[in-house]
């Protein structure tokens, strides 16, 4: 089932009906089991938003070996420390931002202005509820300067936290089981009309379990509002590729469909 946010309502897709919602339902252990019993009045999609309420945005670092690379690459000091996290039993874990910082499908994103080397990050997100139950899953793209996070690590908060550098949607994907190893998540980024960078990953490469992340982001934090997870990314453009104003960045995991927004 797909749930939607509008400007003024949840609904959810059924079957090919779209149903009001009440507000506060993605808190809910019970997400599934809920939408499935729900029935009420049939609305007509229209200004989707971001699909989260009062969550807090949680984000996964290094989990795909393309990331290990790419991280190391950047890094002005050699990055030997991403390899180790790679390796680790403890994951890289990182506070990415606020819901007032994320916006939503269609809506713009934005790149830094003292940063020049900036891409987007296609990333699986987990909703996960207050007890840490994964109870659907949406697109993340977490923006990133990559010049910033390689001169110093320690400026990692930066590169990633600004307003705006993160979307989220086009809608939760409420399942009542895991999604399959071979679900595919590809980008597409055009400029001017012109394709100017695609790649594809599927969930297999991803080195960690998606429960493993969730383990130890509860371990010692409780989220009495639930959490969004960004659980890293698989793709990353070539060194020589950088965002520019204009730019249009869609995002598909084929499941729950597909997030757009362009670079403003
Ligand atoms: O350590 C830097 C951030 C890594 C990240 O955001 C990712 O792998 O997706
Ligand atoms: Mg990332």
């Amino acid at each position: 089932m797909l749930l939607y946010k509008t400007k003024n309502h949840y609904f959810v897709e059924k079957a090919g009906r779209c149903q009001l919602v009440p507000p506060g339902v993605t808190l809910r252990e019970d997400l599934y089991d809920y939408l499935t019993n729900l029935t009420s009045e049939e609305v007509v999609p229209s200004d989707l938003l971001a699909p989260i309420e009062s969550q807090e945005i949680w984000a996964a670092g290094v989990t795909y070996y393309r990331s290990r690379t790419a991280r190391m690459a950047e890094s002005e000091e050699g990055g030997s420390f991403y390899d180790k996290v790679y390796n680790a039993t403890r994951p890289e874990l990182f506070y990415k931002c606020s819901a007032s910082r994320t916006v939503g499908p269609n809506q713009p994103v934005r790149i830094r202005k003292d940063s020049k080397w900036n891409v987007p990050e296609p990333e699986l997100t987990l909703i996960v509820s207050p007890k840490g139950k994964i109870t659907g899953y949406t697109i993340g793209n977490d923006m990133s300067s990559r010049d910033i996070e390689g001169e110093n690590p320690l400026y990692l908060p930066q590169a990633k936290v600004y307003d705006r550098s993160c979307a989220l949607g086009p809608c939760l994907l409420v399942a009542d089981g895991p999604l399959s190893a071979s679900t595919e998540i590809r980008i597409e980024i055009r400029r001017t009309g012109a394709l100017a960078f695609s790649g594809a990953t599927t969930l297999k490469e991803m080195k960690r379990s998606q429960q493993e992340l969730v383990e130890h982001l509860y371990r010692a934090s409780s989220f009495p509002q639930g959490c969004f997870l960004l659980t890293g990314t698989g793709i990353v453009p070539p060194d020589s590729f950088t965002l520019k104003l204009g730019d249009e960045i869609s995002i598909e995991i084929p499941p729950i469909g597909t997030l757009t927004n362009v670079v403003g």
